[in-house]
């Protein structure tokens, strides 16, 4: 595999993923018309949004107009539970994936096989542009199960030619045991696991370097530059950025390549995407919007214009790149997980970043959004140092509530705990952010803290 970032990876799908961009936006503007007849045709809420929107046949559509069109939502799809916004029969559906959801109440995504096969290339095209061939061997430590993550990456490895080792998520040792004799050289799991497996490996007293690895392909969960240098630094390799939903299809939505600059390839010959504000209306590439995918090949659960909830910013593709896909920023935040305090706009991802920008603090963190008292809302952070010196914790509190202050234009109530006091995640994603409400008391071990 390539690691070397002056290389561009091989195109896995030189077609799709190389084409000159007037000619991918020919084939959405078709694939866009044949969707909204197939929604049209399958009679479902969607349709039912467009006739009311004045449409009655794919033909009346165009990219150009998308904006104008109907949105959809996951509320919507929790209100067809359990089948989602299903346009085929039963019968034609090969299986179901979905995510738990942060407020309790599962996603459940319907795949045809077709839509099995799509995830396989698109994943496939993302492994190859982390320098993934038929030669790599693939350690996939996302969870198995109904989340999309171990069986997507999965999909895309065999797909690719690679031989894919299906870890799933969990079972520290057993991880470390395949790393060290298996040799995988691409590890996929989420940031956070891929912290604490680089923790693990350090703690067994294993040199990195003398593993095979290359790349890591995270994702699932936000993450900052500063988390990327720790996996680096841990891990020894290059890690990577995977973005996805299980309404548009799961990982493979867009990926880093070891040549797009930071950005994420979006497989927009599949998934077209927008920005909005938050009054629906297109931003400019560079700002921040939330990103509404538009499923334009689907035919499990076609989604038009589904509204992801998650901000970041577009650009066009990377200059001297043999990729012409259209690219995403990293994450910057749900439009939802926007904590308003004193009026003020923070995004939890620019607390991490200011957390580790100082090499003093672990990535283990929590941030509690505190209304208990709902006219004195706080922000708490509990930060989590490196190594345990009480005599130094006053003085990094003192510092980090400065940064933060500085960085957020807020304060921030910030206590420097013990380290291992965080819990940690080995399955599953991590969660940084807790919001207490008015009649609600913090979980242990925070209440004893504030
Ligand atoms: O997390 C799909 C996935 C699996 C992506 C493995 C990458 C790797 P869901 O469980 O439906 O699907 O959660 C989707 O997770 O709307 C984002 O808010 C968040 N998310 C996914 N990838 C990233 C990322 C999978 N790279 C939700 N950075 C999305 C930040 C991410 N957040």
């Amino acid at each position: 595999m390539t690691t070397d970032s002056l290389t561009p990876p091989p195109l896995v799908d030189p077609d799709a993923e190389g084409c000159p961009p007037e000619q991918r936006r020919d084939l959405q503007q078709r694939r866009l018309r044949e969707l909204v007849d197939r929604l049209l045709r399958a009679d479902g809420e969607q349709a039912g949004r467009l006739r009311t929107a004045g449409v009655t046949a794919g033909a009346e559509v165009t990219l150009d107009d998308l904006a104008k069109l109907p949105t959809v939502t996951k509320p919507d799809l929790w209100a067809h539970y359990p089948w989602g916004l299903l346009a085929v029969p039963r019968a034609d559906v090969v299986c179901i994936h979905g995510s738990s959801g942060t407020s309790g109440r599962p996603t459940l995504v319907p795949y045809t096989a077709a839509d099995v096969a799509i995830w396989a290339d698109v994943m496939a095209r993302a492994l190859g542009g982390a320098g993934a061939t038929r030669n790599s061997v693939i350690q996939v430590a996302y969870g198995y199960g109904l989340f999309t993550g171990g069986q997507g990456v999965h999909h895309g490895g065999l797909r690719l030619g690679a031989t894919v080792l299906p870890m799933s998520a969990g079972m520290t040792d057993r991880q470390l045991r395949v790393l060290a004799d298996l040799r995988p050289d691409v590890l996929c799991c989420t940031p956070s696991y891929a912290i604490y497996l680089g923790e693990a490996l350090r703690a067994a007293g294993t040199d990195p370097a003398s593993l095979s690895l290359r790349v890591g392909v995270h994702g699932a969960e936000p993450w900052t530059e500063g988390m990327r240098q720790q996996i680096e630094s841990l891990l020894g390799i290059r890690a990577l950025d995977i973005y996805g939903l299980s309404e548009i299809i799961g990982p493979g939505v867009a990926c880093e390549s070891l040549d797009s600059a930071g950005l994420l390839n979006v497989a927009e010959d599949h998934f077209y995407v927008e920005a909005i504000d938050a009054s629906g209306h297109p931003v400019p590439d560079g700002t921040p919007g939330e990103l509404v995918f538009t499923t334009l090949t689907k035919t499990g659960m076609p989604l038009l214009r589904y509204r992801s909830g998650d901000v970041a910013t577009l650009a066009g593709p990377a200059a001297g790149s043999p990729r012409t896909l259209r690219r995403m920023s990293k994450l910057l935040g749900r439009a939802d997980d926007m904590l308003v305090v004193r009026g003020v706009n923070v995004f939890p991802t620019e607390i991490e970043a200011v957390l580790l920008a100082d090499e003093r603090v672990s990535p283990h963190y929590l941030i509690v959004e505190d209304r208990r008292v709902p006219a004195r809302a706080e922000l708490r952070v509990f930060a989590e140092p490196m190594s345990a010196d009480p005599a130094t914790a006053e003085a990094l509190r003192a510092e980090l509530t400065n940064a933060l202050r500085e960085r957020l234009g807020v304060g921030c109530a910030v206590r420097v705990v013990e380290p291992g006091t965080v819990p940690r995640t080995e399955v599953g994603k991590a969660r940084r952010l807790l919001r207490v409400a008015e009649g609600e008391e913090l979980p242990t071990p925070w209440n004893s803290l504030t």
